[in-house]
């Protein structure tokens, strides 16, 4: 087992059964047009956490160890696409309307795509998901079987939507859970505050959070 300096104390983790988890990194999160700015937010907000993100791809690809990504996005017809999810927010634009880059999340428009900087490399798993949750009508649980992961480490946008529902699913399906703190953000700096500290709190009661160099200074 390896550790990480971590909170509330250090996460012990076996090289081969960790996988980082990158959250919807997406432009209809990160880019001006998309999903993001239609709900009002200023998506500026998000920028800080790529570079820690690709110190975290660049060091888990180097290693050869596993890698998932996800995206927020719907089939073209918006089937899997509840009602309630599509009336949500009044933002200018919702999901599957036109806007500057292509139909706002769905699945193969240009917003949808992961950004640039972190697009995922030949190989890597691209689990596309219809909820904020990554567990949620997706094959992600099959495919962590199919790896042998047991740990997982987060990164991606947003902290207290997709990151914190992904990470709450999949702490209660028994996996180890790390939030990579400077990996990820959010809209708003005290969701993101409020987030890591609900999570490591009450003795990691969701699991544990640390920063990139942490984690980078804790791989072999
Ligand atoms: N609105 C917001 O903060 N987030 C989302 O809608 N999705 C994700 O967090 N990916």
């Amino acid at each position: 087992m390896l550790t990480i300096d971590a909170l509330p104390y250090a996460y012990e983790f076996p090289l081969g059964r960790t996988a980082l988890i990158v959250i919807d990194m997406q432009r209809d999160f990160l880019e001006p047009g998309g999903f993001g700015a239609a709900l009002g937010n200023d998506v500026r907000r998000l920028a800080p956490s790529i570079a820690p993100t690709r110190a975290l791809l660049d060091a888990f690809r180097a290693r050869g160890l596993p890698i998932i990504h996800t995206q927020e996005a719907h089939r073209p017809d918006l089937s899997d696409c509840p009602p309630s999810k599509l009336e949500r927010g009044r933002g200018t634009l919702t999901i599957g309307d036109v806007g500057p880059m292509g139909r706002i999340l769905v699945s193969g428009e240009p917003g949808a795509a992961i950004i640039p900087e972190l697009a995922p490399l030949p190989g890597e798993i691209v689990i596309e998901k219809p909820g904020k949750g990554a567990f949620h009508a997706t094959p992600l649980r099959e495919r962590l079987t199919e790896l042998g992961v047991t740990h997982l480490l987060f990164a991606g946008v947003t902290t207290e939507v997709c990151v914190q529902t992904t990470m709450r699913e999949a702490n209660d399906r028994g996996y180890e859970c790390l939030l990579v703190e400077d990996a990820t953000d959010s809209y708003f700096p005290e969701f993101k505050a409020a987030t890591l500290a609900m999570i490591r709190a009450q003795g990691g009661i969701v699991g544990w959070t640390a920063s990139s160099s942490a984690v980078l200074a804790a791989l072999p």
